[in-house]
């Protein structure tokens, strides 16, 4: 079948829209036409070159939410007309690592995804009898992709498409880096470094939780009012304040309990880190930095009793949680419509990079 699509021909360039050829679903795999898309600070990332894993041309996107159309053969757990949330992180139930109950980076099918090709080392994408690559597994800033069935939550059919979407990155990574990564208590004092599309739903998840205090930092003053809203106690300018390590320790005590680093800056990274409490707390990696680029502190704030951990897809299992943290939405537990700021047709998908780029959205969303 055609599909119409975004692509991403080369490095740094903007988009193009296209009518592409989509190939069917094989066995375990479901056919899915995609009806909304966030735009995520990952898919500039990988446009910018910076993503060693970046391969061209493909089609990005991997925030999307839509309805299943037809199913290949061996599917099971799915069926047409279903209403799913595509999966970067799959959840095959069966591999070591979903097995371990560890960890929720499933690596049944991390190899093929990270060569921008479906599990059987193929694409299902091409123009002209040329490939094009998937990307994370997802690709959804094409209209119909075809995903394998592991990498698909099924969600309730009365949870809109424009804000759900957003749960196939955003708020699932900055609520599950609170609640299932850092397990943030009541009471806790919690640091934030960057407030935009993750940087916020970690704020509103600390909240959740009853957190005390919520410190945000950022370089952007607009992004102050937002994350109030979201229940940022104090704010740092990071462009003001001499000392930001210092002014967090100074807020909280000696240090904060969970810090979560939600910019992809090394520097940031590691004041992060040290903005901790001596003994216990905890800094969370969430921000993801540029190809060849190494995070640094000195050992003995590791050996006093600092922990440095990373978190990926807010280490939610997709399948089994993503239709919870729908359910939350949807129970008015989780605020996703005023983080989305910009809604845009595919045709003009740039301009929600721009958007991102120049600080002006928290969310853009394509709706198909
Ligand atoms: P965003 O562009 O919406 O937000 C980034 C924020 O950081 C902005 O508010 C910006 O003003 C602020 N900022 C930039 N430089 C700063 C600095 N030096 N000091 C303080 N603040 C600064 O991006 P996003 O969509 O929220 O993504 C944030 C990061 O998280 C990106 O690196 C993205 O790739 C990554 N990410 C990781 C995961 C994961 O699973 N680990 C998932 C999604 C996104
Ligand atoms: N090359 C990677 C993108 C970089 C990355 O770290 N991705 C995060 C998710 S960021 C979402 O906005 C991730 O979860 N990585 C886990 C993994 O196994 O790479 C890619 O995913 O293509
Ligand atoms: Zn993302």
């Amino acid at each position: 079948m055609k599909t119409k699509a975004a692509i991403a021909w080369k490095a740094g360039q903007p988009l193009t829209i296209e009518e592409v050829e989509l190939g069917g679903p094989r066995a375990g795999e479901v056919l899915v036409e995609i009806k909304a898309t966030g735009i995520c600070h990952t898919d500039y990332y990988t446009l910018s070159g910076a993503d060693p894993e970046g391969i061209f041309p493909s089609i990005l996107g991997h925030e999307g939410a839509g309805v299943v159309v037809d199913v290949g053969p061996d599917v099971k757990s799915l069926k047409k007309n279903d209403h799913v949330i595509p999966l970067y992180t799959p959840e095959c139930r069966q591999c070591k690592f979903c097995l371990s109950q560890k960890t929720n980076l499933c690596q049944s099918i991390r190899s093929t995804q990270g060569r921008g090709l479906m599990p059987d080392a193929t694409s299902r994408f091409s123009i002209d009898g040329k490939p094009i690559f998937h990307y994370m597994g997802t690709s959804t800033f094409s209209n119909y992709i075809v995903v394998p069935e592991i990498a698909l939550a099924k969600i309730r059919e009365d949870a809109p498409f424009d804000k759900v979407c957003y749960i196939g990155c955003g708020v699932t990574t900055g609520v599950g880096a609170v609640l299932f990564t850092a397990k943030v208590e009541a009471g806790a004092n919690v640091v934030v470094f960057g407030l935009g599309g993750i940087g916020l739903n970690v704020i509103q998840a600390a909240r959740m939780v009853g957190a005390d205090k919520i410190i945000g930092v950022d370089i952007n003053p607009a992004r102050e009012a937002m994350a109030r809203k979201f229940g940022m106690t104090h704010f740092i300018n990071a462009k003001e304040e001499k000392n930001v390590v210092d002014a967090i320790i100074g807020l909280t005590d000696g240090g904060a309990d969970y810090s979560f680093e939600c910019i992809g800056n090394t520097t940031t990274m590691r004041q992060a880190l040290e903005c901790c409490h001596k003994g216990w707390g905890q800094s969370i990696v969430i921000g993801v930095a540029a190809a060849g680029q190494e995070i640094s502190t000195r050992p003995f704030q590791l050996v006093t009793g600092r922990v440095w951990k990373g978190s990926a897809f807010g280490g939610a299992r997709g399948r089994t949680d993503v239709p919870k943290i729908v359910d939350w939405y949807m129970d008015g537990k989780l605020n996703i419509d005023d983080l989305i700021t910009h809604r845009l047709p595919l045709e003009r998908i740039n301009e929600g990079f721009d958007l991102m780029k120049s600080g002006e959205s928290i969310r853009s969303v394509v709706i198909y």
